[in-house]
């Protein structure tokens, strides 16, 4: 039976870079959810609409999901496919939402974010393309939500989601589907199989942290049972509600043990590492690790020797903050580069018009055309397919690399939990200076350029502004400063740096050495001590 239940609005229900996301127990309160995914529906209609269903299982994924289907039968939806027990990866979710010609999917998930009832949770719509909602489509459920005073649901009992098979629901049908086999399915129209499969037969070892979160079942069934890797390749393979307590982000601090293993004594030939909902990736050579600006490059510069790509790039785009690494290897190849705002959503319509086909971001996202996320697993195949075919290590491989286009030194520093006002008021100040920084200089390093990123869509003509406050010092060498769209407790302030060098001596140094009078620049400029007490960062990727 449906009903219709009085609501009123619950302030605060603004999307971020990647959807809403909030503390557990705020979803979990009085009329919370059901708020937000009223909005969503009176946005983007759901009369007779086809939507995908999923998340990456954690904590309040499988109550979310029940809730959700039962409003979207009491809004009119004809069908929605649904991963089994409610899981899809985010980038499975999108290679269903194309593959079935839906008209878009709802996202469970806080990405990278800790799970539990005291941790995060959230939730995303992504498009009949394949990718996150727009901001245009974003503000509007936002203004929608401060205006709502009703919602639809289906009283009925939960819907048997741990099964593949059909179910009706009022007038909606659910189509409860194999998480991993359509998605497993793609990877292997893309990717050379049977070198890979080879290589794992001469010995090369692996070692894949899905770290409790979503992909786990993926990569079993990818690496061990369709390429052969050794049983056991993949660890922390089970998904679970609260990530067994570990934070599912993959990056050489929250991924410590993989990347202590990397650099160890026995350590395999390769290792990788993924997150939450299965989006981001981590890769590892054996004693060294990749940058995910630099494996963009890489992957840009290799992806001809992929099956799937052996056409080559039409072009490549990276998020404004992400290193200049992959834009030499598109002028080496003569192809467009493209610098974006963070979040994946500012990717799609480059990918849509076919004007690039591979994207990336410093905060551990790759992806291509083959979906409108990024894919933390497809990375890890396009590296195995290229260590398959050059027979090279991931440490030659990156020298070589280095050795011809030059490096990008680079590192990113998070003070988290700051205070949201004086982060405020840091930002504000900054702001204020921008037009007087040009020709100062700070830490020996003389400005060259200032500006608050602004990015006009090539595409659609749609414009985003302040995106993040570049401070250039010529030619590769710049710092970027950004607040994070993410977090779910005060303010992330984070600090991108970035140095050039053409080599060939000091293609070796320590990234924070090398980065060192940029780093001292940085906190000089913005008096990050000053408005916020901190001297260090948090993380440092
Ligand atoms: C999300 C977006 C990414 C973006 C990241 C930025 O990642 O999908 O495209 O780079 O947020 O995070 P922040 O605003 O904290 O710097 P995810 O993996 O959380 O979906």
């Amino acid at each position: 039976m449906k009903s219709t239940i009085s609501t009123s609005p619950i302030a605060g229900q603004k999307p971020g870079t990647s959807g809403l996301r909030k503390k557990t127990r705020i979803f979990m309160g009085h009329h919370y959810l059901e708020n937000f995914i009223q909005s969503l529906f009176d946005v983007v209609g759901a009369e007779g609409k086809t939507f995908v269903l999923g998340g990456d299982g954690r904590y309040f994924n499988d109550r979310a999901a029940q809730v959700i289907l039962r409003m979207a039968a009491a809004n009119g939806a004809a069908r929605v496919i649904v991963g089994q027990n409610a899981i899809l990866s985010t980038p499975a979710a999108s290679h269903l939402i194309r593959l079935n010609k839906t008209d878009g999917g709802i996202i469970m998930s806080a990405s990278h974010n800790p799970g539990g009832p005291d941790e995060d949770f959230g939730v995303k719509f992504n498009m009949p393309n394949g990718g996150p909602a727009p901001e245009a489509v974003t503000e509007a459920m936002f203004a929608r939500s401060c205006e709502i005073s009703e919602y639809h649901i289906f009283e009925a009992e939960d819907v048997d989601l741990s099964r593949p098979g059909s179910h009706q629901l009022g007038g909606m049908r659910i189509d409860v589907t194999d998480p991993v086999a359509d998605y497993a399915d793609l990877m292997e129209t893309l990717f050379d199989f049977n070198a890979i499969r080879a290589l794992f037969k001469a010995g090369f070892r692996m070692r894949m942290d899905s770290m409790c979160a979503v992909t786990g079942p993926y990569a079993r069934e990818i690496f061990e049972t369709r390429l052969g890797a050794a049983p056991g390749t993949v660890i922390n393979a089970e998904p679970l509600p609260d990530f067994g307590g570990m934070h599912p982000d993959p990056n050489p601090t929250w991924a410590s043990d993989l990347m202590e293993e990397m650099m160890g004594e026995n350590a395999p030939d390769f290792g990788a590492a993924s997150d939450g909902d299965g989006d981001r990736n981590m890769v590892v050579g054996r004693g060294i690790y990749v940058s995910p600006s630099d494996s963009l490059a890489v992957l840009a510069a290799n992806i001809h020797l992929a099956p799937g790509y052996k056409a080559g790039l039409k072009g490549v785009a990276r998020s404004m903050p992400t290193s200049g690494a992959v834009d030499r290897v598109a002028a080496g190849l003569g192809v467009g580069a493209y610098e974006t705002p963070t979040g994946w959503k500012f990717f799609g319509n480059l990918l849509d018009a076919g004007r690039v086909t591979i994207c990336g971001e410093e905060s551990f996202g790759t992806g291509s055309d083959h979906v409108r996320e990024k894919d933390g697993l497809w990375a890890v195949l396009l590296w195995l397919n290229i260590l398959a075919v050059r027979k090279e290590s991931v440490s030659e491989i990156l020298a070589a690399h280095f050795q011809k286009y030059g490096r990008n030194y680079y590192s990113r520093h998070d003070f988290e939990g700051v205070d949201s006002t004086r982060a405020d008021q840091m930002f504000a100040a900054l702001r204020e200076r921008l037009k007087t920084l040009p020709g100062q200089t700070f830490a020996g390093l003389t400005v060259s350029e200032a500006d608050d990123f602004a990015y006009h869509d090539p595409v659609d003509g749609s414009s985003s502004q302040k995106q993040g406050v570049r401070v250039i010092f010529g030619e590769g060498t710049r710092a970027v400063y950004r607040l994070s769209g993410t977090g779910t407790e005060g303010a992330t302030l984070r600090l991108y740096l970035e140095a050039y060098s053409q080599g060939p001596d000091g293609l070796n140094e320590d990234p924070q050495s090398a980065l060192a009078d940029v780093i001292k620049a940085a906190h000089k400029i913005a008096d990050i001590q000053g408005f916020t007490g901190r001297t260090s960062p948090d993380v440092i990727t």
